[in-house]
Order: C-alpha cells, then sequence, then structure tokens
C-alpha cells in the first residue's frame, strides 16, 4: 500500500496556536507603536506655560495625506494577512486527511454515544490510538450539543437531524477532556466526558478485544 499516512497533516490545534500568536504579536506591536508616539507627542508638544498657545505648523496638502494613507494601508496589510491565515486555517478545519478513523457520535441528554466502525460502542469516553486523525460523524437525538475539545482546539456542534462533523489529531498518549459546551438542559454541565489516546497496538488489542465481545453477544442472541 502507497504510504499516505506520511502525507504532511495540517493539525488545526497547531494552526489555531500560531493563529493566536500571530494575533497577539500583531495587537502587541500596534499597541507598543502607538503608545510610543503618543509619548513621545505628549512630551516634545506639551504646554511649557500656563499661558502658551500652540502654534503648530500646518500639514502640507501632501504630508495630510500621507499621515492618512500610509497608516492604513500598513494597517489593512496585516489585517489582510492575518485574514488570510484565518481563512486557511478554516480550511484545515473542514478538510480532513484521508487516512482517519471515522467514528460515529449520538448526542444525546446527557451522554456522548460514540460508534466505531467495527460496531464497537463506548459513552462518554473515547479511545483513540496516538498519531492518526480522528474525524465525527455527529449527530442528536434530542437538543442541540456541542462536542468541545479544548485541548484540541475544536469544536461543533451536534443536533438533530443533521449530520456535522469535526476532526483533530492526538498526537501524544494521554486523557483529554470532552463537554458540550452549548446549554441544553439541567445536566448541561455534567455532559462531560473524556478522549483517551493510546499507543497505536494498545489501542488496536483494545478494539479487537471489544469487537470480539460484540461478535460474541449476537451469536448469543437468538436471530441474532
Ligand atoms: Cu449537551
Amino acid at each position: 500500500m502507497p504510504s499516505v499516512a506520511t502525507a504532511a497533516i495540517n493539525d488545526p490545534a497547531a494552526g489555531w496556536d500560531r493563529l493566536w500568536r500571530d494575533y497577539l504579536l500583531d495587537v502587541g506591536v500596534i499597541f507598543a507603536v502607538f503608545a510610543l508616539v503618543g509619548l513621545v507627542f505628549m512630551l516634545r508638544y506639551r504646554r511649557r506655560s500656563t499661558d502658551e498657545e500652540g502654534d503648530g505648523p500646518p500639514l502640507s496638502k501632501m504630508a495630510a495625506v500621507g499621515w492618512v494613507v500610509i497608516p492604513v494601508f500598513v494597517f489593512m496589510a496585516d489585517d489582510l494577512f492575518l485574514a488570510a491565515r484565518s481563512w486557511q486555517l478554516w480550511n484545515w478545519y473542514r478538510e480532513v486527511p484521508a487516512d482517519r478513523l471515522e467514528i460515529k457520535l449520538e448526542s444525546a441528554m446527557w451522554r456522548w454515544d460514540f460508534t466505531y466502525p467495527n460496531g464497537v460502542q463506548v459513552t462518554n469516553e473515547l479511545r483513540v490510538p496516538a498519531g492518526r486523525p480522528v474525524m465525527l460523524r455527529m449527530t442528536a437525538i434530542d437538543v442541540v450539543h456541542s462536542f468541545y475539545l479544548p485541548d484540541f482546539r475544536v469544536k461543533e456542534d451536534s443536533m438533530p437531524g443533521r449530520v456535522t462533523y469535526l476532526w483533530f489529531y492526538p498526537q501524544k498518549t494521554g486523557e483529554y477532556i470532552a463537554t458540550c459546551a452549548e446549554y441544553c438542559g439541567m445536566m448541561h454541565s455534567k455532559m462531560f466526558g473524556k478522549v483517551v489516546v493510546v499507543p497505536p497496538a494498545e489501542f488496536a488489542a483494545w478494539y479487537d478485544a471489544e469487537a470480539k465481545k460484540v461478535a460474541d453477544a449476537k451469536s448469543a442472541t437468538p436471530g441474532g
């Protein structure tokens, strides 16, 4: 099989963090420039005696236009840059890598029900292998919920009568919180679970063992 898994994966979490850093840098630099210019002007043009009247030299027309147009272009350039970066990140969120583990999620008041491709079902605790993108195809059986994985920087509504999706890229093993981010009733605040990221071999063993349980249960049921 040709190795598609080695193709670069655009991780939304990394993209989000980068964009956040870009925004902070942007507003930080703008703040520093404005603060510095403001401070220089305040000191340089301050009133030196109580009866002093201003005698600022009038700006030439060209200088006045320049003071408006040049900063506008500078600001527009960086706004457009950030907008382009944001657009790129949005596309990362929407384009799911081909080599992925696809899982169904059915949201309900108040739990998350996951179904793996082999029929294994789990509630509230999603187990996934490290190093492979995971896609959730979501719907809800009652009201609007929102599946939120803060560590993976992804959040998407799951709602009745519609199938939505999100994907994330678990790379480090560990446990990560999964929570509902859309008020959905009395127990909304208790509607959370976790994503457990395990080494691929450990996942495969668990996955096959669970599948066997499902198969055994089926064959034990008459007519199943
Ligand atoms: Cu909910």
